[in-house]
């Protein structure tokens, strides 16, 4: 029996932090009454929030520069899986996990899934994986995937999409992520429109692949790995490749694939008000494709972005408007248990906020071009003080007021050392 964070350790730690956790929360509900708030109202919509955690994110990251050995890391998918049970016990926000395929050898999904069944978990959305090399891969991606100017390596392209699928399918997973890194490093190594006329074929072929029901998400990146010019770099590129492919082809925003100085708030309103948004890729950044633990950085904006989701939900114009949370970091320095934990009670605390916006006051000071007063609005909400109700809802649902400190002296990671030594 592989050790496990006992239930008694967390019941044990919640006894000692409810008194302190319940007069919080009750000067916290004072609080949100006397701005005219139901606390009941915000409570219940905080309580449903849930994040699925990305395969990679619970073993060391590094992709750019090194990678750092994690000692106790999981070797596999299965023990992967293991770990993100731990993380749900603590959190109860993290029910689904984001496979990537080749990374997450998956020889057995019929198994894989009863496994992960077994342990409270599901599958979320597939990620596939055309921009690196294989070991036995016949063609190479050095020069692109999806958009390569040679038919046979698209189509090598296409067919792991489709694979990807298969096993998605297999798993119970509803919707494939597209990321490529397509593109080039030098003026006129690449024909602009006609890489792009490549890519919208090579994903028409997988669209038209797409099991009922199932969605396809598509990511754009500004740069990286090709540097001068990438085939899907903004929101509006990706924008008219879901619109041209059809009902079931949505953006996919990850909040640090964009150009610094970038709304990245302006442009979830934007695919909101195509009905596009598909859905995000949570992390911070200081510069771009940082892949550091969502608000770490900056939680204002992980606020406005939540800001512009709440409002969406609660405006009934809006249409298709069903946004998947994955978190997508990499990890470098911290346990990944825990900086998943920090992820997503980030999250948490930026949409509990977003859910205490005077809407009324916000839509009234726009009307009458009044920043100062719709400044005011988002602020007010912005500095409130949530915490209480972090850990409220973990324990409402069964999991740790405190995560990281039950996860620290439960000594799980000790444990994961012995065991995969
Ligand atoms: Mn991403």
């Amino acid at each position: 029996m592989n050790f496990q964070i006992s239930a008694e350790l967390i019941e044990q730690h919640n006894r000692r932090e409810r008194p302190g956790l319940m007069r919080a929360e009750a000067s916290l509900r004072r609080e949100l009454r006397r701005r005219k708030l139901n606390p009941d109202r915000v409570f219940l919509a905080a309580r449903h929030f849930v994040v699925a955690v990305p395969s990679w994110g619970l073993a060391a990251g590094g992709t750019r520069f090194a990678r750092f050995a994690l000692p106790g890391e999981p070797r596999d998918i299965y023990e992967k899986l293991e770990d993100a049970a731990a993380l749900h016990r603590l959190t109860r926000q993290n029910p689904t996990v984001s496979l990537h395929l080749p990374w997450d050898r998956v020889e057995n999904p019929a198994g894989l899934r009863a496994y992960a069944r077994r342990l409270g978990l599901r599958f979320d959305a597939m990620n596939s994986n055309t921009f690196q090399d294989q070991p036995g891969q016949k063609l190479s991606y050095k020069f692109g995937s999806l958009c390569h100017t040679d038919p046979a390596v698209r189509a090598q392209a296409v067919a792991h999409n489709l694979e990807v699928i298969e096993i998605g399918k297999k798993l119970g997973s509803r919707a494939l992520s597209v990321w490529i890194g397509d593109g080039g490093n030098y003026p006129g190594q690449v024909h602009f429109r006609r890489s792009f006329d490549r890519y919208l074929e090579s994903l028409g072929k997988i669209y038209a692949a797409l099991p009922r029901g199932w969605r396809l998400y598509l990511e754009h990146k500004p740069y990286e790995p090709a540097f001068y010019f990438t085939v899907n770099a903004d929101w509006g590129t990706s924008y008219v490749a879901a619109a041209s492919l059809g009902p079931k082809a949505l953006c996919l925003v990850d909040l640090g694939h964009h150009l610094p100085g970038t709304n990245v708030e302006a442009v979830v309103a934007r695919l909101i008000r195509q009905g596009k948004l598909g859905g995000f890729h949570f992390n911070d950044a200081q510069y771009g494709d940082d892949d550091l633990s969502a608000g770490a950085i900056n939680p204002y904006r992980l606020f406005l972005v939540m800001n512009e989701l709440v409002d969406a939900a609660q405006d009934p114009a809006v249409k298709n408007f069903h946004p998947a949370f994955l978190l997508d970091q990499s990890m470098n320095l911290k346990d990944p248990i825990e900086d998943l934990i920090q992820s997503t009670e980030a999250l948490h605390r930026a949409f509990i906020k977003a859910l205490l916006v005077d809407r009324a006051a916000l839509s009234r000071a726009q009307e009458k071009n009044d920043p100062a007063l719709a400044e005011r609005a988002l602020k007010q909400a912005f500095e409130t003080d949530v915490t209480p109700w972090l850990g409220r809802v973990r324990l409402e649902n069964g999991g740790a007021i405190d995560p990281i400190g039950v996860f620290r002296q439960s000594g799980y990671r000790r444990a994961k050392i012995k065991e995969r030594a």
